[in-house]
């Protein structure tokens, strides 16, 4: 990561024509660049705009030049357009106005590595903005070729967190909808070569989640079978071309330092075998209970550098507090993660929510948290907390249309015949050989083979 400092109007401004020096003021609105995250192909750079003024602004505005061959894909928190090269920034809706000292941050992502190489802001150049390492632009090399498959692995390829998205190989945000396993341990016949087609062609599905619960007749028992199990999963996904949602089924004990060593050893061997494939990513912690949030970020910062070491550019997701509800279930907010963050780059937090039991006030939560951290919904039933129960047709709805607008990923508990009113199929659906249609379906699976089957317009470009 590298930081560079630009203090706007810091330096003498020279008026072109008769080269009178005007006098500067004796304080400005500064900006500070940082490269928070690099690929091959690009890079994600935030700005932070500081009011350094003795009073209080209600707008600003900054403009970035970019080398030939970089380009800005996409930005948040800000309005950006874009004149050749250079691209002027204008705040959003609610980071306009700064009081003295404060500050306001936005980000993009640029498709190509060169970094700015002229900075303003307010209009007055940014005096010492330092020269950019020089970089070398091979023309059409930064830009990944239209995808040559149809697929949602092969439209979107290698995923990367850009602000509070989740972007694809154009950095651009995209959301990804599937369904969750239920317990490999119970429904082994569930997941075989005609469920998995059915799921990538009849449900039209982006994503699977192979729940590999770590107790409850899990992991624990046999670590080495379960984790055969999960990368033969991840290869079938892999071959449907899905996303493969590896899923450390943490739920009772709910703090997961207790399961610290097993997620070791599990996450050093998944991740060694999968490092080289763009279609896996990793979910650390299903459901934390009764642990605090200094816990889960604790766990966190010891399991993801075991996944970086060998696959270091896989989004990684991690778990919340209070049975992943942002803390929501536990009288918390989201406020405890946003100012004391998991110190990684590239990974989301999770959240959950069982639409017959969790409403208006878990959804407030979700919206406001969305605006500054990075979201995913790894797990939700259409049913109450317990598995069980009807359709809440209404607050599914209102859900999944949340998510859809804040482009949050989903995965649906479950994609088994569970006896239960969160399993997608009727009870024995398993035993024979029939997956695709709406025959085998329960309600919850009719209502989310529709919601699933939406096309997905992923942006190519
Ligand atoms: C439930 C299963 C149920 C099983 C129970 C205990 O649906 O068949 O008996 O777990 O293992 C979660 C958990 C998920 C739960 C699900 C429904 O992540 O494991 O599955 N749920 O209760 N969080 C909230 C709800």
């Amino acid at each position: 990561m590298r930081r560079l400092t630009i203090a706007a109007a810091a330096a003498v401004a020279v008026a072109a024509s008769a080269a009178v020096v005007i006098a500067q003021p004796a304080s400005a609105e500064t900006a500070a660049f940082t490269v928070v995250n690099s690929w091959n192909s690009g890079y994600e750079g935030r700005v932070t705009v500081t009011n350094d003024t003795p009073s209080t602004i209600t707008t600003w505005q900054v403009r970035l030049t970019l080398p030939a061959g970089t380009t800005v894909a996409s930005s948040w928190n800000t309005t950006h357009t874009a004149s050749g090269n250079t691209y002027t920034f204008t705040p959003a809706a609610w980071n306009g106005t700064l009081a003295s000292g404060a500050s306001a941050s936005f980000g993009f992502t640029a498709n190509g590595s060169g970094q700015p190489t002229g900075c303003e802001i307010n209009g007055r150049a940014c005096g010492s903005f330092p020269t950019p390492t020089p970089t070398v632009s091979t023309p059409g090399s930064s830009v990944p070729p239209p995808p040559t498959g149809t697929t949602p692995v092969a439209i979107n390829g290698q995923l990367r967190v850009c602000g509070v998205n989740l972007c694809n190989q154009y950095n651009r945000p995209i959301q990804l909808r599937g369904m969750s396993s239920h317990g490999l341990q119970w429904f082994a016949d569930c997941y075989n070569n005609a469920s998995l087609d059915a799921l990538a062609t009849d449900w039209q599905s982006d994503l699977f989640r192979i729940a590999m619960y770590v107790q409850e007749q899990g992991y624990e028992t046999n670590p080495s079978a379960f984790t055969n199990r999960v990368n033969s999963l991840v290869d079938m996904a892999q071959a449907r071309g899905m996303y493969a949602l590896i899923d450390f089924h943490t739920l009772t004990p709910g703090d997961p330092n207790y399961n610290l060593d097993r997620a070791k050893t599990f996450f050093a061997a998944v991740s060694a075998r999968n490092a080289a494939k763009n279609n896996v990513i990793y979910e650390i912690a299903n459901e934390p209970n009764g642990v605090s949030w200094a816990g889960i970020k604790s766990y966190a910062e010891q399991v993801i550098p075991v996944i970086r070491a060998n696959d270091p550019d896989a989004v990684i997701i991690v778990g919340t507090r209070g049975w992943s509800s942002l803390g929501v279930s536990d009288g918390a907010t989201s406020a405890e993660i946003v100012s004391n963050p998991v110190n990684a780059t590239n990974i989301m937090y999770t959240f959950h929510f069982y639409a017959a039991s969790h409403k208006d006030n878990y959804r407030a939560e979700v919206e406001r948290a969305a605006a500054s951290l990075p979201l995913f919904v790894t797990e939700f039933g259409t049913v109450t907390y317990t598995g069980d129960g009807g359709v809440d047709t209404a607050s599914s709805t209102t859900w999944l249309d949340l998510l859809d607008r804040l482009k949050i990923s989903y995965a649906n508990w479950t994609y088994s015949d569970a006896d239960e009113g969160s399993g997608a199929f009727r009870p024995g659906t398993c035993g024979g050989s029939t997956y695709a249609g709406t025959g085998v379906l329960t309600d919850s699976g009719t209502f989310m083979r529709s919601r699933i089957r939406t096309p997905d317009n992923f942006p190519t470009s």
